[in-house]
């Protein structure tokens, strides 16, 4: 297939001719080797869960052998991989907890708690004594019960207290306010377990409380955690694409999710001795980049460079620039392992919980993580002499970075009034018609980049306000659209006059996937404000993943729908066409219990369309689509009006 079909991308394409002129595989070789897919997965009617499966269910046989039909199937696939996406999302919050426990108890050298102002907010919040105590007893306190959501026996998410109140009565009204964290999980896989729930819309109510679990539980804590500890985001400028990577400095990609690790080798890459050691093998300096959420993380807070997103994992390793690619956990393709092979590039695997065949394990070893950084920094200087042929392509674009609920709220408000008013007043005056969180991924089923960035012109064409986490934000940033001297000039006049007045792009990179949360609390404090209603489920926002990838964007999916947001995703990756039950709650029914809803639409011009409809609905239903009647004022009015 031509490179322009697998991705818009210049730099990509670039590097998707180069590998196949060296006779390389990447993700879209290998899924032409797939083709064609499974019929039976595709539509979520495969069930392999017991020995007298697998069953696959069909017209001519529509029971599998212990009689589950292909509503009980497709809503038990559908929480286990809500169920999975949560796990993951929130063992990195767990991770981070930990981590936070051991620097504040000093264990943890080199990782300092750098915003302490939030430190106290949050503490406040979930009920720690602050008074008269030094910080780092507050923050173990802290960490303490940030640890104890994953796992305590009684009670529920205490972040979930954080939604509006008829939010939280909807979920009390339901039975879904998220418990223990691995719990919903736990209780996920039990119900999904041979013979145990077999009511479609009982899992799918799980589904809920499990994927709530994590928007207001674990990825909620990893954001709010990791910015104590490696710094609340604000605007910054970075840049993105390929060409960031440097053809006579030692390169270093950092892959996967977690800032533990990646925020260390960020600061020993600028250490003296070890630029010092980069020069002595002939190298001008080091550049540190991300690939993924990773890359997300560091440019929020360090405007670290980005490298790509997930699909570029690949062809970054085939400019044979990259010294060392070192990565943790999530969205990491076995495919780099080839691809590393022909290059020189070190491969390295940082998270015990991640191993991979045949590639060196250094192992993150938190308290003494910045002996680890160094550790890897080294080896990947010393790898320089390796290197042959470099291929980098020159694309590269500016982004502003550092969207986090905090940092708009300073830039719609200013520091002594940080406030969402002027947002508000603006979405109340309709120069801004709604707000829209384009997520997730890139998958190599569609051309890469081409529905979020579609979808995205689409959406602030017509003035409506973009925020952005995930791969999709780096498919934004490659395309210019976070950088407001090129994407100012594709919004509407309402939103581009907001803009320019608060100065921000019209799209908000708000950070990696765990960051969604960031947008949860956006929502609530948009209804907390007023003027938009009671809750979360009449605010004119939607949100909208067109390549997903990954089981986290089903659990992101579902806890925005159980927030009270419709959420669209490309067709082909919600797999549960083969239950028109499940489709029909999924679509439509949910909506009356939860007040959000799933919708599924590939096209991305059709999908703002119909996100459109959707906020248009929503302000009229707020009453604040009416046509405020204009007065033409005579001389009489004028004098009537004139102060005396
Ligand atoms: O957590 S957007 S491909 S990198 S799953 Fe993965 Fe999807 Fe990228 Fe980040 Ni999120
Ligand atoms: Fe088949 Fe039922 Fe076993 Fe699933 S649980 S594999 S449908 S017999």
């Amino acid at each position: 297939m031509e490179p322009e079909k697998r991705s818009i991308d210049k730099a990509a394409q670039e590097m998707i001719t180069h590998m196949a002129k060296a006779g390389q595989q990447n993700a879209w070789d290998r899924l032409d080797a797939q083709s064609p897919q499974c019929g039976f997965g595709k539509q979520g009617i495969c069930c392999r869960i017991c020995s007298m499966g697998p069953c696959r269910v069909s017209k001519k046989a529509p029971l599998g052998v212990c009689g589950a039909d292909a509503d009980t199937i497709v809503a038990r696939n559908f929480l286990r991989a809500v169920a999975v996406g949560v796990s993951a999302h929130s063992d990195h919050g767990r991770t981070v907890a930990e981590v936070f426990i051991e620097t504040s108890k000093g264990n943890a050298k080199d990782y300092k708690l750098k915003d302490t102002t939030k430190l106290f907010k949050l503490a406040k919040e979930l009920g720690v004594e602050t008074k008269d105590r030094p910080v780092n007893e507050i923050a173990q306190d802290l960490g303490e019960i940030a640890l104890a959501e994953y796992g305590k026996s009684k009670g529920t998410q205490n972040m979930a207290k954080r939604a509006p109140k008829p939010r939280q009565d909807i979920w009390a009204k339901f039975d879904i306010t998220p418990r223990a964290i691995d719990r919903e999980v736990v209780e996920a896989l039990h119900r999904t377990h041979m013979g145990v729930d077999q009511d479609y819309k009982n899992i799918l109510m799980h589904a809920s409380r499990t994927a709530l679990a994590d928007g207001w539980g674990g990825s909620m804590l990893a954001t709010e955690l990791q910015d104590v500890l490696f710094g609340t985001p604000y605007p910054g400028r970075g840049e993105v694409n390929m060409g960031v990577l440097k053809k006579d400095e030692v390169n270093i990609i950092v892959h996967g999710h977690e800032p533990i690790l990646s925020e260390m080798i960020a600061v020993a890459s600028q250490e003296e001795e070890l630029l010092a050691k980069a020069k002595k093998v002939g190298a001008n300096g080091i550049t540190v980049a991300g690939t993924c959420c990773t890359a997300n993380e560091l440019l929020m807070r360090h405007g670290i460079p980005i490298a790509g997103n997930f699909l570029n994992q690949e062809l970054v390793i085939a400019t044979g620039a990259i010294e060392m690619m070192a990565v943790d956990v999530q969205c990491i393709m076995q495919g780099l392992v080839q691809v590393a092979k022909c290059y020189h590039t070190k491969l390295i695997t940082t998270a015990d919980k991640a191993k991979m065949p045949g590639v060196e394990h250094v192992s993150m070893d938190e308290e003494n993580a910045l002996t680890t950084a160094r550790k890897l920094v080294s080896m990947a200087i010393d790898n320089y002499k390796n290197r042959s042929e470099v291929h980098i392509p020159k694309e590269k674009n500016a982004a502003v970075g550092g969207f986090s609920f905090e940092s708009i709220n300073y830039m719609l408000g200013g520091r002594f009034r940080a406030s969402f008013r002027p947002l508000n007043d603006n979405i109340i005056n309709g120069r801004i018609r709604g707000v829209v969180g384009i997520v997730g991924c890139t998958n190599p089923k569609v051309p890469q980049d081409l529905t979020h960035t579609t979808l995205t012109r689409e959406l602030i064409k017509r003035d409506v306000l973009v925020l952005t986490t995930g791969c999709a934000t780096i498919a934004c940033g490659k395309q210019g659209f976070t950088n407001p001297k090129i994407s100012l000039d594709w919004a509407g006049p309402g939103l581009r006059e907001v803009c320019e007045t608060v100065g921000i792009p019209p799209v908000l990179a708000c950070g990696s996937c765990v960051d969604n949360t960031r947008l949860l609390v956006a929502c609530t404090e948009l209804v907390r404000e007023g003027g938009l209603g009671n809750d979360i489920s009449e605010l004119p926002a939607a949100g909208a993943c067109l390549e997903s990838v990954s089981e986290k964007a089903i659990a992101i999916g579902q806890y925005f729908v159980a927030s009270g947001a419709m959420v669209v995703f490309g067709k082909e990756f919600l797999p549960i066409s083969g239950s028109q039950n499940v489709c029909d709650y999924l679509f439509k029914g949910i909506e009356n219990d939860l007040g959000g809803r799933w919708v599924v639409e590939s096209d991305p011009v059709k999908a703002a369309e119909l996100i459109l409809q959707n906020i248009e609905s929503k302000r009229d239903a707020l009453g604040i689509n009416k046509e405020k009647e204009r007065k033409l004022y005579d001389m009489a009015d004028r004098r009537a009006l004139a102060v005396e």
